[in-house]
């Protein structure tokens, strides 16, 4: 009876125990799911463009086989997620269709230019810092399968974070020209990376509903504090300035206070009208042109397989 599955998955979520593909749960649980674990998956492809950009104009080839395995970590982090979101009754075909033709999102963070090296060491430092803060809770998310992708994304994401941050020691250690081109890239990235948590929990629409559901275990804006907790002090030791004349230590609230972040440039980004966001969509666009080659072989490969098998 439907009040019987109904009663199971409040249990379900209310014990802290994972909802799984096969049990019921409400139309709307599904349809938040398979949104953020797209987005999610989505973000981790388009990602791979900044940072990918660099590949053959690393300086060295130290440099360029850590960015190659990086890059290519995304693209798997990309294939976990579409996984766990066909785990729903999504379709992969659609949900990439759906990123295309700008009706499903990417996270903002990556529709902001690299213009130097030291960028792909600040993106590894504090894109990926960012996004270990946000998804380490989500390694207890209540949607089985995509908690347990992050268990895997998280690891190999701390890795990322401190490839990152070592090239920037390095650099800091090198000459007052790459010192200065630290330093511009964390001014350039520094309020981005605060945007990528989403709004301000006044202004979120899904945040309430989600922590019901324990899909999130935090709200945007506590996330957001902690990572500016946790990155004040690495700032300090690698030896640069945080672009915020407001970032202080709050003694009272045992955080640091910081400045008021631009709504208006995140609702910019994420409505498409970011400095890169045409550029990431049609490099997307093109690779999913040019790969239909490959995916109709594929299926004619298996197709003739199957005829095979049959006889
Ligand atoms: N960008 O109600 P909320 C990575 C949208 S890390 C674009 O607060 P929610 C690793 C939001 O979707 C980046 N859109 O939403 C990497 C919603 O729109 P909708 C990916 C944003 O879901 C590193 C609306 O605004 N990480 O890829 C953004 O409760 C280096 C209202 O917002 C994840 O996706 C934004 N920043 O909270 C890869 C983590 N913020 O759907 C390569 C999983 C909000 O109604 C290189 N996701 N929006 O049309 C989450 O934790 C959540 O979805 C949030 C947003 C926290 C992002």
């Amino acid at each position: 009876p439907a009040d019987g599955v109904e009663a199971h998955f409040e249990r379900t979520i209310e014990r802290d125990q994972r909802v799984e593909p096969r049990d019921w749960m409400p139309g709307r649980y599904r349809t938040t799911m398979v949104r953020q674990i797209a987005q999610h998956a989505h973000s981790e492809i388009i990602g791979m463009q900044p940072e990918g950009a660099w590949i053959t104009r690393a300086p060295s080839l130290r440099r360029k086989a850590i960015l190659l395995a990086k890059v290519q970590d995304e693209a798997g982090h990309g294939l976990y997620l579409y996984s766990a979101a066909e785990t729903l009754g999504a379709d992969r075909a659609d949900l990439t269709r759906r990123l295309i033709s700008g009706r499903q999102k990417y996270s903002s963070i990556f529709n902001y230019p690299t213009t130097t090296f030291a960028d792909v060491g600040v993106i590894g430092w504090l894109v990926d810092g960012a996004a270990i803060c946000n998804q380490v809770p989500l390694c207890r998310s209540s949607y089985g399968p995509y908690a347990r992708a992050m268990v895997r994304i998280c690891k190999e994401e701390s890795f990322h974070q401190r490839q990152g941050y070592e090239m920037l020691m390095c650099l800091m250690r090198g000459t007052p020209a790459q010192r200065e081109m630290v330093q511009d890239a964390v001014d350039r990235w520094w309020w981005p990376s605060l945007m990528m948590f989403g709004p301000p929990d006044a202004d979120s629409t899904h945040t309430a509903q989600s922590m019901a559901w324990k899909i999130k275990r935090h709200t945007n804006d506590e996330l957001r504090q902690r990572f500016v907790d946790m990155t004040v002090p690495q700032a300090r030791a690698l030896g640069v300035t945080l672009p915020d004349p407001d970032l202080r230590w709050n003694e009272e609230r045992g955080h640091h206070d910081f400045g008021e972040i631009d709504w208006s440039e995140l609702k910019r980004v994420i409505s498409g009208d970011g400095p890169c966001n045409a550029e990431r969509i049609e490099v997307r666009r093109a690779a999913h042109e040019d790969g239909a080659w490959v995916r109709e072989a594929a299926a004619a490969h298996a197709a003739k397989q199957a005829d095979t098998a049959g006889r």
